[in-house]
């Protein structure tokens, strides 16, 4: 997993796999519990982001399917700045000060934002279909919330909270925690973070640079 910054990240969990995805080879959790582990440090502390990646599920498994998340190993909303995944088949929870956007559904990208006390639950317009590469952009600006897929703006929202600072790991592909399901079934391709929110027309270069790489 390439973090420009040199955040190296762990794997932990069995199943682990690289697996042919969209440019060269991807992270694939192995099931609950496998996931790339990166340590919190000071430049995973932003304000603002964008979260960016190709992500392909293979199918609909479990309550959410999460492939970024820097909270508990459980998943609890009010622990992590930021998080994003696919919406499975029962809903979405939040806390009881917490704001869901949008409407649930399987296959709909779930965005978690909180400030520690009020969670944010963003879901997608678009509902992803299994067995399909998409590239997903989360971007937080400090007023809006926006999810781009495959390089269009999808969804813009008013931020409602304040990213904290969360001492977890950021976990990529799945929750740390045995219990589940709560894992991405499927790669994970050209992760990147940023410490600002891309403009619309750097997430669309990316998206053009396809199976090329931003990278390359
Ligand atoms: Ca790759
Ligand atoms: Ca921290």
């Amino acid at each position: 997993m390439d973090i420009h910054d040199g955040n190296s990240g762990s794997l932990v969990g069995s199943g682990n796999q690289f697996v042919a995805s969209k440019v060269n080879t991807g992270f694939q959790s192995g099931g609950q519990g496998s996931l790339v582990l990166v340590n919190d440090a000071p430049n995973l502390d932003v304000t603002e982001l964008t979260i960016e990646a190709w992500i392909r599920f293979n199918t609909i498994n479990g309550h959410n399917m999460p492939y970024v998340w820097k909270g508990d190993s459980g998943g609890t909303n009010l622990t992590t700045p930021y998080g994003i995944g696919i919406n499975g088949p029962f809903g979405v929870s939040v806390s009881p000060n917490g704001v869901v956007s949008g409407t649930p559904g399987p296959g709909k990208v779930v965005v978690t934002l909180s400030d520690s006390v009020v969670d944010h639950v963003i879901l997608s317009n678009t509902t992803l279909v299994v067995a399909t590469f998409y590239h997903v952009a989360l971007t937080v600006d400090g007023s809006k919330v926006r999810i781009y897929i495959s390089g269009s703006l999808d969804t813009e929202i008013g931020q409602i909270v304040t990213l904290f600072n969360s001492n977890f790991p950021l976990q990529v592909g799945s929750l740390i925690s045995a219990l589940g399901p709560n894992f991405f079934p499927g790669p994970i391709d050209e992760l990147t973070m940023y410490n600002r929110a891309l403009s619309a027309a750097e997430i669309q270069s990316i998206f053009n640079a396809g199976s090329a790489g931003k990278c390359q």
